[in-house]
């Protein structure tokens, strides 16, 4: 953990740091210096260390504050889940991946729910293109969309009150996407080629209309959800089903449920995924 929040110090921050502290630095010395030299005294020394003392207090809060900051917004969601409680159009967990510009996903997550109609798993939108990457539950089928492009997968034993893997592949050379429902892999069908580039916007539990909104309350997701990871690769079924049967598997590098940067807008909870009975 102490790591992750090091590594989020970026050049920037490093830069801001140090503009704050010279800046009134420099200006402390100079205004005590021509005060004292105003009033006659020799001893402008004095001025200098007080100057030096108090900035590097201020220089070490600066640096708290920034690590306070970063550590907020990272958690270890291991063990627990997002809990949707209600039906809203308002209700998501927005996601911060780390890179922009995509030319392969994978994204797994599990879910737990008794909704009958149409509901939203992940959806990913950039300013061009508000169904760049969506997940949802739509007639009675999965439906995976690319770039607006759309995959039907039907067939599935979607039981409700039970948690259920989904993990959804796409490689932007070949065009095809395959899903992957409680380790049973679909057929790889072309849906797109072609990047997604742009700004992303990754949300959970609502799909995007707009760029980051223009959610619909009849695709909203109640129930939980929980260990979403994403990757700019495709996986391989190996790794796909390690994901599935919960065993060691490697973390998604573009976001990740155990270091997850996250922020959850109206009303979802975090809660512990086993209730434990004493
Ligand atoms: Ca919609």
């Amino acid at each position: 953990m102490w790591m992750d929040m090091i590594h989020f110090i970026t050049l920037k921050d490093v830069y801001f740091l140090n503009i704050y502290y010279f800046l009134p630095y420099f200006t402390c010395i100079v205004s005590n210096f021509s005060l004292s030299h105003s009033a006659g005294l020799s001893v402008p020394l004095f001025y200098v260390m007080l100057c030096f003392t108090f900035l590097q207090q201020m220089k070490l809060l600066l640096f708290l504050m920034v690590m306070g900051t970063v550590s907020a917004e990272i958690q270890d969601l291991s063990g627990k889940v997002f809990t949707f409680p209600r039906e809203t159009d308002t209700a998501h967990v927005r996601l911060n991946p780390i890179k922009q510009d995509y030319n392969a996903v994978t994204v797994c997550h599990r879910s737990f729910t008794d909704l009958k109609r149409d509901h939203t798993f992940f959806s990913l939108a950039t300013p061009f293109d508000t169904s760049a990457f969506l997940i949802l539950w739509q007639n009675q089928e999965i439906d995976p969309h690319v770039k607006s492009e759309r995959v039907e997968y039907g067939g599935w034993d979607y039981k409700p009150n039970m948690w259920h893997s989904i993990c959804t592949t796409w490689d932007s050379v070949t065009g095809l996407v395959q899903i992957w429902f409680d380790g049973l892999p679909s057929i790889r069908r072309f849906i797109i080629s072609g990047s997604i580039t742009g700004t992303v916007k990754a949300i959970l539990g609502q799909d995007q209309d707009t760029h980051g909104g223009g959610f619909d309350i009849h695709q909203s997701f109640v129930g939980m959800l929980t260990d979403v990871h994403i990757w700019d690769y495709t996986l391989s079924p190996c790794e796909i089903r390690h994901y599935t049967e919960e065993m060691h598997f490697t973390t998604g590098n573009v976001l990740n449920w155990s270091a997850l940067d996250f922020e959850i807008i109206d009303n979802v909870l975090i809660e512990n995924r086993f209730q434990i009975c004493h």
